[in-house]
């Protein structure tokens, strides 16, 4: 999984970006504020430019277990300095705008800044449609990238005709992202919605005070800092970590599993005061409403040893599964057998583990001994419906002259 960071610059030196066998990977970055290669630190740059960038990268990417590990620690990075500290101005929405293309461009799956805009913005104008920025990840999330942003740390009130948005965090499809305490209690300064026509932002909270991440002036301390700046990060690692167990989620149902998950602790949902939007984000809860799926014990090894049968894809009505068969016999013709209970039988010196509801003969297996299906999830089984799958085929070489692979387990959410 590849992220994308549009920040101030990025200092990467720290050790926790270098530990052996597990250094920070960039696969491209760019300082569209100088228009140089160079995001770090340079001679003649304002010595805090850097700050805000790598206490975020920090937080995503730093891999220093016992000192600090961000919380997409294993995903590729692409760096993106878009943001002057040192004044603001139209043109850095320009910046980012670069910055986002070049993130599309070197093949992002997710992008997340903690950047705003609203000095020349009204909340008027944060309609979904105006701001530059706003446009750009409208575009860019059309294009399939998930696009996490800062709602701001302009504060907020219970009055929901008022906002503290800052752009983009109106866009239409991304993700934006407000701030709560350790104790779930909303942070003081978290910018609340709606959008100026009515749309709930943020969407969801992650915590936003007391985060750790590196000192951008070291090589080797670890420091503490607050605001939404601190917590996007933490929702764009959530995201990067959902793309990489649903690589086929889009972007509508990105959003639409994140908003699912959340919690907001009153009612009714989302937050009437536009504060909480639909609550602190649950990474896990977000992987179940897609079903899962679990490997049993069971089955007979054949020539190629034990066949292995996986599924992956959402558990979802409508929606794309397949089913993997590997390590089966070459060319063979396989049965896989499908159950709405377990029976873990005992067959053919192995466990037959479906009940047998349905039986799909003549699969053929290719010369490599691998077979895939693929299908849409059926309507209308209940929700935390069971469904059971194992795959056999005649193999000389197995203890009755049958192979039969491990059990497989589908959970539906
Ligand atoms: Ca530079
Ligand atoms: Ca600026
Ligand atoms: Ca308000």
């Amino acid at each position: 999984v590849v992220i994308g960071v549009l920040d101030t610059g990025f200092r990467t030196t720290h050790e926790v970006f270098h530990t052996p066998g597990h250094e920070l990977d960039v696969v491209a970055s760019y300082d569209f504020v100088d228009d140089d290669p160079e995001v770090g630190p340079e001679a003649g740059d304002d010595p805090d430019q850097h700050f805000h960038g790598t206490f975020i990268l920090g937080e995503l990417a730093a891999y220093e277990p016992g000192v600090l590990v961000g919380a997409a620690y294993d995903a590729a990075y692409i760096l993106a300095k878009t943001e002057d500290t040192t004044q603001e101005v139209p043109a850095e929405e320009d910046l980012y705008v670069a910055g986002l293309e070049f993130i599309e461009l070197n093949g992002g799956d997710v992008a997340t800044s903690s950047l705003g805009y609203l000095d020349w913005y009204q909340q008027s104008d944060l309609d979904g449609h105006t701001a530059v920025t706003t446009q750009a990840v409208n575009i860019a999330t059309a294009n399939g990238l998930h696009c996490c942003t800062a709602a701001g740390n302009q504060g907020h009130d219970l009055d929901p005709a008022t906002s503290h948005l800052m752009a983009p965090g109106d866009a239409l499809l991304g993700l934006t992202c407000g701030a709560v305490e350790p104790t779930q209690e909303y942070a003081s300064f978290t910018s609340d919605g709606p959008t100026a026509d009515g749309r709930v932002k943020p969407e969801v909270l992650t915590m936003g005070t007391q985060v750790k991440s590196v000192w951008p002036y070291d090589d080797v301390q670890i420091a503490e800092a607050a605001g939404t700046s601190t917590a996007t990060p933490m929702l764009a690692a959530i995201v990067a970590c959902l793309v990489d167990a649903h690589p086929e989620w889009g972007v509508a149902t990105m959003r639409e599993r994140v908003i699912k998950s959340a919690s907001y602790l009153g009612s009714p949902l989302p937050d009437p005061a536009f504060v909480y939007g639909w609550g602190i984000v649950d990474s896990d809860k977000a992987l179940l409403l897609a079903g899962s799926w679990t490997s049993l014990p069971g089955g007979v090894a054949g020539g190629a040893g034990l066949p292995l049968l996986a599924g992956s894809g959402p558990l979802v009505a409508g929606e794309g599964v397949t089913l993997a068969l590997t390590n089966g016999k070459p060319l063979a013709s396989a049965f896989l057998v499908v159950g709405f209970a377990p029976l873990n039988a005992a067959f053919k010196g192995g466990v037959l583990v479906p009940a047998v509801n349905l039986l799909l003969p003549g699969l053929p297996l290719n010369g490599a001994g691998a077979l895939s299906l693929s299908a849409n999830w059926p309507t209308g089984l209940p929700a935390a419906s069971k469904v059971y799958f194992q795959m056999w085929m005649p193999d000389p070489a197995a203890v009755a002259g049958l192979a039969g692979s491990n059990g497989l387990r589908a959970t539906t959410p």
